[in-house]
Order: C-alpha cells, then structure tokens, then sequence
C-alpha cells in the first residue's frame, strides 16, 4: 500500500455544533494525519467552483447555500491508502445508510448537512488539495 495523500473538509453543519475536534479524533485513530488545516468562510464562487461536478444536480442550489452558510475546516489527510481509508471513514452520503462507526452515521444531520467531504479518487484529491492549499501549507 502506498503513503497517499486525500482532502477532507468538516462542514458548516458539524463546525456549527463544534465537532471538529471529534471528527478530527476519527481521522487519527485510523491512521490519518493532518498534515495541513485551515478554517475557511467560504465564498459562493468558492463553493460553486469547488462542487462544479454537480451543477446539473437539482440539490445544486442548496449545496452551496449549504457550504456558505457557516464555516469550514480544509484539511489534507495523508497515510496509507488514504483516499479509501477516509472515503471508508466517512460513511455512505446518506448517514441513513451509512456503517456503524462511520462519522456520517455518528454526526451527520441528513444528506445534505453530512458533516464531511473527502476525495474519492487520486486526481480529484490533488485537484482539491491544490485548489484550498499551496505547497508550503502542507507540512507532512
Ligand atoms: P459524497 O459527499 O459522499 O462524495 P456526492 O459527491 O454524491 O457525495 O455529493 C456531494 C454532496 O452533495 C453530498 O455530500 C451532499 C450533497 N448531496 C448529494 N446528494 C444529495 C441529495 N440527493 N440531496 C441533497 N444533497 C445531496
Ligand atoms: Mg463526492
């Protein structure tokens, strides 16, 4: 297994009811480091540029308003496999279907108020990871 790097961000809903530390807590015991985080207001341009893929979505709207509406923490997680491991860690997006002892199946308030984002596959983790940090933000 190789030593990858992923991006996650702790969304307005889990900021809101002060659970970045508990999230955090999630991604260390499973072998992901914070090797880069910053708290972020994000703009609406920022959010419809991030979510970009899912413009056609009907939830597209409430997406960003949802994104803006209070804020974020960006973080770059790195260990091994680290775009699955978290994808795992996370949970399904749905945290009505999401596993026992997932973070969406924990704190995740519905669909779209589901606590996290991370990457799903290599290249769009360096997109996201590039388009939130500059190399010297990251310090492994
Ligand atoms: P994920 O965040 O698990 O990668 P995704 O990429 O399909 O899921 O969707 C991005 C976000 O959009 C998701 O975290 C929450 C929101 N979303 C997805 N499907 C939705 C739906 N049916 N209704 C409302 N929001 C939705
Ligand atoms: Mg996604």
């Amino acid at each position: 297994m190789a030593i990858e790097r992923t991006f996650s961000m702790i969304k307005p809903d889990a900021t809101k009811r002060n659970l970045t530390g508990a999230i955090t807590k999630v991604f260390e015991e499973n072998g992901l480091r914070v090797v880069a985080s910053k708290r972020v207001w994000m703009s609406q341009k920022q959010a419809e540029t991030f979510y970009a893929v899912h413009k056609e979505r009907p939830f597209f709207g409430e997406l960003v308003e949802f994104m803006c509406s209070a804020p974020t923490v960006v973080q770059v997680l790195e260990g091994e496999n680290a775009i699955a491991k978290n994808r795992e860690v996370m949970g399904a997006t749905n945290p009505a279907e999401a596993a026992e002892g997932t973070i969406r199946k924990m704190f995740a308030e519905s669909i779209g108020e589901n606590s996290v984002h991370g990457s799903d596959a290599a290249e769009t983790a360096a997109e996201e990871i590039a388009f939130w940090f500059g190399g010297n933000e990251i310090v492994g």
